[in-house]
């Protein structure tokens, strides 16, 4: 580089943040969206799974106390 335009000079694979979120543009699934980085289906996905998973184990908890 060696014009400054480097957001992330110690990261090789990212250059630029245009949304200026912390997250560089190539891994940015929201690019021109400060608010928004992450694929917003895998998050939901995620936070789903949690509490599904929790529920199980609360469940599997209940059972075997009775
Ligand atoms: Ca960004
Ligand atoms: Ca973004």
């Amino acid at each position: 580089m060696g014009d400054n335009s480097d957001a992330f000079p110690s990261d090789v694979s990212e250059t630029q943040d245009t949304d200026g979120d912390g997250v560089g543009d190539n891994s940015d699934a929201y690019p021109y969206d400060a608010a928004l980085w992450d694929e917003k289906v895998d998050r939901t996905m995620v936070i789903l799974g949690g509490i599904v998973v929790v529920l199980l184990v609360l469940v599997t908890y209940s059972e075997r106390r009775k």
